[in-house]
C-alpha cells in the first residue's frame, strides 16, 4: 500500500476532531491568480474572515511531496513570494506528490485534497470553464469535470469571461453539477454581478445550500454543487468597461501562443495591467465575500452533522 502524505494543520485537525465549521481555500489564487504582495495580504485577510466567521481556513498545497491542509502565516508567505510554482490539476497532483515536488492547486486539485482531508466546503474567486473558442482549442478546464465527481461545495463568484460562460452553464447542465446563484437569479461573470444569462437554481439562504449539499450524498449522488455568489455591488466593474479589456487580453494571449495550462494565468495578469490594476481590488473584494459565504455554509454543514 502506498501511504498518501497527508498533513493537517494542528487548527485544521483540532476542528475536525470536535466538528467545527471548516473552509478549504486554493493556493494557486495565491502564486498564479494575484501578484506579491496583494496575494498574501489577501490570503491572510481570507483566512481572518473565515475565522471571523466560526470557521477554520484550510489553505491547501502540496509542498515538498507532502499534501499540506493548513498552512501557517510564514509558509503563505513564502509560497507568495515564489516564483515558477507548478500550477496542479487533476492529471498532475498525483505525480507532483509521488516524486517530492512542490505544487499550487488548483480548484480542481483542491476539492480532491478536500475530500480526503475530510472538507466539504471551499471558497475561491472564479473556477475554471469552457474557453471561448474550445470548439477548436478543446480547452475545457478540468474544474468542471471534477465538480461533478468530488462532493465539494464550492463557493466562486461565477466564472470571469475570458471564458464561454454559455458553454460552461451547458457543459455543468450535462455533468449534473448543481449551479446556485446566491441570492439573485443571474449567474454572475466574476467582475460583475450580471452575466446576462440565469443560473439554473437561485438560493437565498446558506442554510439551504448546505441541505441541497446533505441531499445529494443522501441519494448517493456523487459531485459536488457550485455556488456564484455575486461580487459586492459597490467593488463591482462594469461589463462594458471590462469587456473590451477581456478581448484585448484574448489577442495578445493568441498572439503570443500562450497554451494549455499557462492561459489562464496569462490572461488574469495581462488584465491586471491592461486596468492598472483595478481588476485586483475587485477580485479581493469578492474573494473576502465568498470567503464569508463558504464559512456561513460551512456552519450549517457542521450543525446538521449527526
Ligand atoms: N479563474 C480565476 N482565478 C484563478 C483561476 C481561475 O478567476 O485564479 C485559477 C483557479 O485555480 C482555477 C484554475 O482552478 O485557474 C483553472 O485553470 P485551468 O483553466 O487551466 O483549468
Ligand atoms: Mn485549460
Amino acid at each position: 500500500m502506498t501511504d498518501l502524505p497527508l498533513r493537517l494543520s494542528e487548527d485544521v485537525a483540532a476542528a475536525k476532531a470536535v466538528g467545527r465549521p471548516v473552509v478549504a481555500l486554493e493556493s494557486t489564487i495565491i502564486t498564479h491568480g494575484m501578484p506579491y504582495p496583494e496575494n498574501v495580504e489577501t490570503a491572510r485577510a481570507v483566512e481572518d474572515q473565515i475565522r471571523a466567521e466560526g470557521a477554520v481556513p484550510a489553505t491547501i498545497i502540496v509542498i515538498d511531496g507532502v499534501l499540506r491542509v493548513g498552512l501557517d502565516a510564514e509558509t503563505l508567505d513564502a509560497l507568495g513570494q515564489r516564483r515558477h510554482v507548478a500550477k496542479l490539476s487533476r492529471a498532475d497532483i498525483a505525480a507532483c506528490i509521488a516524486t517530492g515536488g512542490t505544487g499550487a492547486t488548483t480548484v480542481a486539485a483542491t476539492m480532491i485534497a478536500a475530500r480526503l482531508a475530510g472538507i466539504e466546503v471551499f471558497a475561491t474567486g472564479g473556477v475554471g470553464g469552457v474557453h471561448r473558442g474550445a470548439e477548436n482549442s478543446f480547452d475545457i478546464s478540468a474544474d468542471l469535470r471534477e465538480l461533478s465527481e468530488t462532493p465539494v461545495t464550492v463557493v466562486a463568484a461565477g466564472a470571469k469571461a475570458i471564458l464561454d460562460l454559455p458553454k460552461t452553464l451547458e457543459v455543468l447542465e450535462t455533468l449534473g453539477v448543481p449551479v446556485i446563484a446566491y441570492g439573485q437569479k443571474a449567474f454572475p461573470a466574476f467582475w460583475s454581478r450580471n452575466s446576462g444569462l440565469d443560473a439554473p437554481l437561485s438560493m437565498g439562504d446558506p442554510a439551504e445550500i448546505a441541505a441541497a449539499h446533505r441531499m445529494r450524498g443522501a441519494m448517493g449522488l456523487p459531485g459536488g454543487q457550485l455556488v456564484a455568489n455575486p461580487i459586492p455591488e459597490s467593488d463591482e466593474i462594469p461589463r462594458a468597461v471590462i469587456m473590451p479589456i477581456i478581448e484585448r487580453a484574448m489577442q495578445d494571449a493568441a498572439h503570443h501562443g500562450v497554451t494549455g495550462k499557462a492561459v489562464t494565468p496569462y490572461l488574469l495578469q495581462r488584465i491586471y495591467e491592461l486596468t492598472d490594476g483595478a481588476s485586483l481590488k475587485a477580485n479581493i473584494a469578492l474573494v473576502l465575500n465568498n470567503a464569508r459565504l463558504a464559512a456561513k455554509i460551512a456552519t450549517h454543514l457542521a450543525a446538521a452533522r449527526e
